[in-house]
Formats: C-alpha cells, structure tokens, sequence
C-alpha cells in the first residue's frame, strides 16, 4: 500500500479510537470523507502516477474510503448505544412487584357518566365507537348538511389548524362515517345501525360556570327501517332512568339543527338548584343536556343510506353537563382543573 495512505489510515485509527460523542465523530467524518477531506485530497496525487500504478492506487483509495466509512458507522452504533445505556443507568428503578397505594387516584367524574351510559346502550345492542379529534370540515360540517357559510357554524366555532383541518367541535362529526361504515350491514343483512361515540370537543367559547372550550359529549345514531320519534323518546328515557337511578324531569321543545328534521331540545331540570335557578342552569332551572332529532334525509344520503327506504335518530348528549348533573358539580370549570382533591371528593368510593 502506498505510504500516504498508510499514513492516513493509522491517523484516523488513532482519531477515531479517541471519539466520545456523535458530534465528535460527525467532524471526523467531514474532514476524512467530505469534499475537501483528506481521502479526497489523495486523489490529487494521481497525475504523477504512472497508468500501472494508478489502478493500484486508486484501488487502494477507494478501499480505505469504504474502511472509513464503515468504521465510522460502526462507532457511531456503539456511541448510540454507550448513550442509551446511561439513559437508563439514571433511570429510577421501577419495581413491578411495589404494592399499590390504594389512597392515590379515582375515576374522573365524567369517566364514570360515560361507562354507566355505554353499559346502557351496550345492554340495548349499540356499539362503542372511538373517533379522532381532528377531523375534516366535511366530517365535522358538510356530510351535517351544513354548506359552508351557514349560519349555524357560527354556533360552533371552533379551533382551526393550518392544514385546514379542525378540532372537532360535536361528535356528530363522526356520523357520516359511522353510517358509511355499517351500511353494507343494513342493507344485506338487514342489521340496524346502532352506535354511541363518546369524545372530547373542542369551541371557542367564553367559559362560565356551564360553558367549557373542551368538554365531552356522547352521540347516538340508530338507523333501520321505521324508526320513528317514539324510538328516540325510549331511548332517552331508559338511558336517564339508569344513569340517575331516580325520576328526573324533563322537558322535551323544538331545536334546530340542520342535520335532524324535526329537531329537539331534551332538557333536565336543574338538580345543583332543583329548578330554582342558579348559575350552573344560567338562572332558568333547565339545562341544555341532549339535544337530539330525526336524522335529516340529505344526511343518511351522504352516508350512502336511502332516506326513502331507512329513517333514524340521533342525539347528541352533554356528557360533562351530566356529570355535572349526577355528582353536583356546581362549576364546569372545576371538571377540567385537574384538581385530584377536587375530583375525588365527587367520586371516592365509585
Ligand atoms: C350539538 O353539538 C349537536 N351536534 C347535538 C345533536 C346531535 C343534535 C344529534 C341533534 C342530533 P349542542 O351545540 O347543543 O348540539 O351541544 C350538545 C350538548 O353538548 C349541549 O346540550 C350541552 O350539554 C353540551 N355542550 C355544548 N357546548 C358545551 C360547552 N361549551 N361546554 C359544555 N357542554 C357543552
């Protein structure tokens, strides 16, 4: 081998035997291999070389350029892994087999709201769905029947991301797909559609005592053939009775939403205040809690489901107001403080 490359192979030994760190070793790479490194500049001597003798040196360039890269990749795993090994060696150890410390934590008040619903509805043969929380304008407007610039976006405002894709604002939002998804179902084997999908939303809202800019609601839908008011009036009803294990009143009116025809506004009356008034139902004695409807033509059609041959209902339950509701939690506000003393005092013995 020709003595400057020789030469230059013992140095970056002895360089990289020396090397602690990535960065460290990133410098050697650039000065041996980048373009004015010192692999490269022993290219230069090539002119005054015989052809015969320029195979062979050429040859021998090359080898040492694979030597060095290959050493280079080599000490920058064992660097990763010297590293990662130290991570860890800091690491407080974490033993499996520690008893648990009964005293700390509880279900979240809202958590418990939502099992006792889902084993309600799971009982009456509805599925669970998760949905994400960004979604599409579509997903959370247009399949609902709301074009853009419809008034009623103005009621749900909510935050926008750069690529155009929102936070969802209602778990209505996840109704096309649920529809899309189990129609093949409802039209071949004739299987109604019956899901829940509870999950966090997101407006911006100015909050009080009843408005959060984050809370969670839990959606319904039910679609066969002849599903009338009836059905949805049932529903609610069973639903209520086994969440508050006792009458509660309420009160059924009109409310418009463009993706039910007719549309409906099911109150409770109050029970931080038992229809008195106070700042938890803004002073009326009812609160706003599952707003609910048949579900609009134009919308099952955009779920690719007949609206001549399928009819269906759907509700949109505040599941943070009803947990409001269930452990008297007078202030919304207080759900979302994150609070462990707080949350526990509604919920230490669930
Ligand atoms: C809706 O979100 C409709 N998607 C509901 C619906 C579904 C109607 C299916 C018809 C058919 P609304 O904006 O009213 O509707 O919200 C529904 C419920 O969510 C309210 O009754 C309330 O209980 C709860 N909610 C709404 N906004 C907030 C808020 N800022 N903080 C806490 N709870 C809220």
């Amino acid at each position: 081998m020709n003595e400057n490359i020789l030469e230059l192979k013992n140095l970056f030994d002895a360089s990289i035997a020396k090397v602690l760190d990535a960065s460290a070793l990133d410098e050697i790479r650039v000065s041996y291999l980048g373009k004015n490194g010192s692999v490269t500049g022993l290219l230069k001597n090539m002119g005054a070389l015989s052809p015969d003798e320029r195979k062979t040196y050429g040859k021998d360039v090359n080898d040492l350029k694979n030597y060095i890269s290959g050493a280079i990749d080599e000490k920058l795993i064992y660097l990763n892994e010297q590293a990662l090994k130290k991570e860890l060696e800091a690491m407080p150890e974490f033993d499996v087999s520690a008893p648990v410390d009964t005293d700390r934590g509880s279900y979240h008040p809202i958590t418990l709201v939502q099992r006792q619903c889902e084993n309600v509805f799971r009982t009456m043969g509805f599925t669970i769905e998760d949905y994400s929380e960004i979604v599409t304008d579509y997903e959370c407007f247009e399949a609902l029947n709301i074009p853009k610039f419809h008034p009623a976006r103005d009621m749900q405002d909510t935050y926008y991301l750069e690529n155009g894709q929102l936070l969802k604002s209602h778990t209505s939002a996840a109704q096309n797909a649920i529809y899309k998804k189990y129609k093949k179902a409802l039209v071949e084997e004739g299987k109604p559609i019956r899901a829940i999908f509870p999950g966090r939303c997101f407006r911006n809202e100015n909050t009080d005592a009843c408005h959060e800019n984050t809370f969670f609601q839990m959606e319904g839908v039910m679609v066969d053939k002849n599903i009338s008011i009836s059905n949805l009036i049932f529903f609610m009803k069973t639903m209520l009775s086994a969440v508050f294990e006792k009458d509660i009143n309420v009160r059924l009116r009109p409310g418009f939403f463009p993706f039910v025809e007719p549309g409906f506004e099911l109150d409770i009356s109050c029970l931080i205040c038992g229809g008195e008034g106070c700042p938890s139902c803004k002073h009326s004695g009812w609160l706003e809690l599952c707003p609910c409807g048949m579900i609009h033509p134009n919308v099952l059609r955009e779920g690719g489901i007949d609206p001549e041959e399928y009819t269906g209902f759907a509700f949109g339950l505040g599941l943070t107001r009803l947990a409001m509701m269930k452990y008297g939690v007078k202030d919304i506000r207080d759900l979302n403080g994150g609070s462990l003393a707080n949350l526990a005092q509604f919920t230490e013995d669930k």
